[in-house]
């Protein structure tokens, strides 16, 4: 098998990178210490987390010259995220660290006050010249392809001013705002978005990377000239081990996952099917990520035989978007008493294949330590921790909260809304409670107070659940989507009560959500991701499509 070669410097998921390369029929070697670069022929270098500390650990490691030397002496070289971050002199992100330096321009922060930040999700990557949309793409870049972004800082695009410099460059758009999305020239390449990420569009771009197809020249006329990020639909699988002791992907109907048997609840753990098959399938369909969710995480078991590492490690070979897992993601005594904080665990899990891990219950915790404390931070949190090493992209707290009505605003200290929905008394407002434990233990925080505050931390999204709605196939929580979204500039996941395409079509009129899930509609076999996709395109809405060649 020909090699190619990656830096390993850096904290972060390159297992989908080294599953995206093997898949291409490659073998990855590492590339430990600098003189090891001498003899590399395709070097990749793949970044996550924080400009400066991505190229902080370059330089401590005496990569930055060797890795200018390959560039220099002609041989193909790549860089993913932070890796295209670093070609350039330096980024507001970290303005006291310097880059490569190999293009005199620094990236920018992006714009939060009329849009989410991070940039999450699937945009273009297109080449425009003199103002008209280029058929033909470097890298096997197509201009009807969607890549896999996530990044605040990016490469503002000015016309004309890198390709004077025989640069070849294809940009997205975010709000108002154009960027480098991908940029070539001679032996080197480098994308703003993750290909490994990135489906079938970005397995072709590292393809061609590798086999050194540098420019092609393709008959596509983009169906829809649209640019932009799509909207992004995310599969979810609640997974636990049933009475038998398999791991199935399970259900619940306001989070109560047993058969009612017709007389009571209280029977067999609902089976909807294998995690992994699941997963696979949801991918085929078109889905944008998926999420996986442990839901008897507080069971105690040896770290090591965590059961969804395993279903990571199998879904990553195959799934090429990105994998969230959350449950258990917590500070944790093992069996034999060894201790391991909740940093150690996510570390398993990004190894194993996960791109972003969820917090729910110690999300709540810390929140309410921050407001205790007077709104301080203290670096010690699992998402401050988590948010640091992998950048704040890598960390999504889950939220689980339920309705509380209540007469009036007055009779509580918690945030409320007016709600067009009355409660059991006729009551029209009512404030979200956070509980833990899936749900099990409700907490004295409202959810308003939850979201400001892992913000704060450094959370990059809040996956926001209603257990009033779960199950219900009754449609979104539209009250609680659009209260939360005025409360936080990062990205937000609508779920809970998805029950046909309708519903996320009506959750992306009224409100501003960034994503939206589904998981009972699609276990049940009822709906696929694609009909969802198809209805939202009906409807007029930027949505990816499946790309099989
Ligand atoms: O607290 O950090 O260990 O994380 C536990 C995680 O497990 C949390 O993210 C919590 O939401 C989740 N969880 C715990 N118990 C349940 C349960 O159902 N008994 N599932 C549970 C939460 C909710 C959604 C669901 C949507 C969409 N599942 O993720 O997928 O509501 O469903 P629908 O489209 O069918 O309505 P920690």
């Amino acid at each position: 098998m020909p090699t190619v070669h990656l830096l390993d410097y850096v904290a972060g998921n390159v297992r989908s990178l080294v599953n995206a390369i093997e898949k291409l029929g490659y073998e990855v070697a590492w590339i430990k210490s600098p003189e090891e670069i001498e003899h590399a022929e395709k070097l990749i270098l793949p970044g996550v987390g924080h400009f400066g500390h991505c190229l902080s650990q370059l330089s401590a490691g005496n990569f930055l010259e060797p890795v200018k030397k390959h560039i220099e002496a002609g041989k193909p070289f790549m860089g993913i995220c932070v890796g295209l971050q670093a070609l350039f002199q330096g980024s507001e992100e970290d303005p006291n660290v310097p880059g490569l330096g190999l293009i005199p321009l620094r990236l920018k922060k992006f714009d939060d006050s009329d849009k989410s930040v991070p940039h999450i999700g699937w945009n273009s990557a297109r080449t425009v010249q003199d103002g008209k949309l280029q058929q033909s793409n470097f890298y096997g870049l197509r201009p009807d392809s969607k890549y896999y972004y996530v990044h605040s800082y990016a490469v503002p695009y000015e016309a004309g001013l890198l390709e004077k410099e025989g640069w070849s460059v294809a940009t997205a758009q975010y709000g108002e705002e154009v960027f480098v999305g991908a940029l070539a020239r001679g032996n080197v390449l480098a994308t703003q978005f993750h290909p490994e990420k990135s489906g079938q569009a970005g397995l072709r771009v590292i393809g061609a990377f590798l086999s050194g197809q540098q420019i092609q020249v393709l008959d596509i006329s983009p169906t829809d000239t649209r640019d932009g990020l799509t909207r992004r639909i995310i599969a979810c699988l609640d997974v636990r081990t049933n009475d038998q002791g398999d791991l199935v992907v399970t259900k619940g109907d306001q989070y109560d996952v047993r058969e009612k048997d017709g007389v009571s609840a209280g029977g067999q753990v609902r089976n909807l099917g294998k995690p992994v098959d699941l997963a696979k399938r949801y991918y085929q369909q078109g889905a944008d990520e998926v999420t996986f969710l442990n839901i008897t995480s507080f069971r105690n078991c040896p770290l090591k035989d965590l059961p969804m590492l395993e279903i990571l490690r199998r879904t990553s070979r195959s799934v090429f978007v990105p994998l969230t897992i959350g449950g258990g993601i917590r500070d944790m005594v093992d069996t034999d008493g060894t201790k391991f904080s909740a940093l150690d665990v996510a570390t398993m899990y990004f190894k194993s294949g996960a791109d972003k891990i969820s917090i729910g219950s110690d999300a709540v915790i810390a929140a309410e330590e921050y407001y205790k404390r007077g709104k301080t931070l203290t670096g010690t949190t699992a998402i401050e921790q988590i948010s640091k090493a992998y950048g704040k992209q890598a960390v999504v707290v889950s939220v689980d909260p339920k309705r509380v009505y209540v007469e009036s605003p007055e009779s509580t200290s918690h945030h409320t809304i007016k709600t067009a929905f009355s409660g059991p008394n006729g009551e029209d407002t009512c404030w979200y409670q956070c509980t833990i434990k899936g749900g099990r233990e409700a907490r004295d925080l409202d959810v308003r107070q939850l979201v400001q505050a892992v913000e704060a931390m450094g959370a990059g999204e809040i996956l926001l659940n209603c257990i009033d709605k779960d199950g219900t196939n009754s449609g979104f929580d539209i009250e609680l989507i659009r209260d939360v979204k005025a409360a936080v500039k990062i990205p937000v996941i609508a779920s809970s009560g998805a029950g046909n395409p309708g519903h996320f079509a009506e959750v992306f009129e009224k409100t501003t959500t960034d994503a939206a899930l589904g998981a009972g509609m699609f276990h049940r076999g009822e709906y696929t991701v694609n009909d969802v996709k198809t209805h939202l395109a009906e409807r007029g809405f930027l949505v990816r499509k499946f790309e099989t060649d």
